[in-house]
């Protein structure tokens, strides 16, 4: 199992670097989005599982007042005292883990009484792959935090933590979606998240049970969400909704799509479109795999898929062209998923044709002259959890 290597190499990593037995080890997944894209700042629908990728963290108790965060991924371990940690005074891969201690603050966590401690974190989770591995990260040490310093914050307030850290400090616009699937997710399920009134719903999906696999492409044309296209498409919707006199497109009928073709200029049309739809494909989802399993979601996948292409124009060519070549390779549906402008697709496939469309993905990326991208399956897996 990667989650349990990763978990024994923090702890070996704690051991290490500060000669301090863990007090205790704590892990959280990354995600794939099932679907539900960009609708999270919308106040919408999303659907995402926890994947069997994780990132782990160490903790061992300091006589000091200082947070030390070392990783095997990072260049040198950073010390800050727990009075000094301000949003601007943090930079680089330290921002994630430091963030969450000063966001943990924002929201009320009182850490009068808190002691210092050594952080040594490890990870599976590919970066840069769209699969939320700073999301892992900051939920990890969100709940490692708290926990071990009885802060009493529920998951939902963690995830608040984890986006406030990633918003604030990483300066990345992000929505509640990846933290939510960090530790709100079950094993062999989804989460079902209105993202307004952070409701969630965990869906089971019995993958296995109905022949089929999940199968990630990495495309690995990085992207990143603190510059460019993704805070475009935010404004955008933000745009849009005000034009249209709503609070967020949440309010947005589909029926008033004609209205809005007539008001608004025909991009922000389209990525109006893109969230309203995109909100109804998840009910839909929802609806399909209670009523008829996996087997029956294959079409809203690839719907949402090409409303991402052509609506909301957050794909590349590398994602369309992993998604039609596992979908003329089998696979029941394909789309990217995540923020978009690279990182990973995911396609529904059948157990046996699993192999052979990812060879055949390798391939067609070859012959188009793209970098090798990455292939792998990934299985609905556990939330945020204590592991030692
Ligand atoms: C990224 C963001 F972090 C999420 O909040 C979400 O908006 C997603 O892109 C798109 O659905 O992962």
């Amino acid at each position: 199992m990667t989650g349990n290597r990763v978990v024994e190499r923090a702890a070996a990593g704690l051991k290490d670097r500060s000669g301090r037995s863990p007090a205790g080890v704590w892990s959280a997944p990354g995600r794939v989005n099932l679907i539900g894209e960009h609708t999270d700042y919308n106040d919408g629908f999303v659907f995402p599982f926890a994947i069997d990728r994780r990132t782990a963290v160490a903790l061992g108790d300091r006589d000091d007042l200082a947070v030390r965060v070392s990783s095997s991924f990072a260049p040198d371990p950073v010390v800050v005292h727990l009075d000094e940690l301000g949003p601007d005074a943090l930079r680089g891969w330290s921002a994630y883990p430091l963030g969450v201690v000063w966001a943990l603050r924002e929201f009320g966590a009182d850490l009068a009484h808190a002691r210092g401690v050594d952080l040594h974190l490890e990870s599976d989770v590919p970066v840069g792959a769209g699969l939320s591995s700073s999301a892992a990260l900051e939920s990890a040490v969100a709940l490692a935090l708290n926990e071990h310093w009885g802060l009493g914050l529920d998951r939902p307030t963690l995830a608040k933590v984890g986006r406030l850290a990633e918003n604030r400090v990483v300066g990345a616009p992000t929505g509640i979606l990846d933290q939510s699937a960090a530790l709100l997710a079950a094993a062999d399920a989804g989460v079902f998240l209105d993202c307004r009134s952070l409701d969630a719903e965990i869906v089971p999906l019995h993958f296995a049970e109905a022949g089929l696999a999940v199968l990630v492409v990495d495309t690995r044309v990085e992207h990143a969400h603190a510059t460019g296209g993704y805070a475009a498409r935010r404004s955008s919707c933000e745009a849009g909704a005000r034009a249209l006199g709503v609070p967020s497109l949440r309010e947005l009928p589909a029926r008033e799509l004609v209205r809005a073709r007539e008001l608004l200029d025909d991009e922000t049309f389209r990525r109006v479109r893109h969230v309203v739809t995109e909100n109804q494909r998840v009910l839909d989802t929802v609806r399909a795999l209670h009523e008829g399993g996996p087997a029956t979601i294959g079409g809203l996948l690839d719907a949402s898929h090409a409303s991402m292409r052509d609506d909301f124009e957050i794909s590349t060519p590398e994602l369309d062209l992993a998604v039609t070549t596992a979908r003329a390779a089998g696979a029941i549906g394909a789309r990217m998923t995540g923020g978009g402008f690279g990182g990973s697709a995911i396609a529904l496939v059948p157990l046996a044709r699993v192999d052979a469309a990812a060879e055949a993905v390798r391939a067609a990326f070859a012959a188009a002259g793209r970098r090798e991208p990455g292939t792998f399956t990934v299985v609905p897996s556990p939330g945020a959890r204590r592991d030692r």
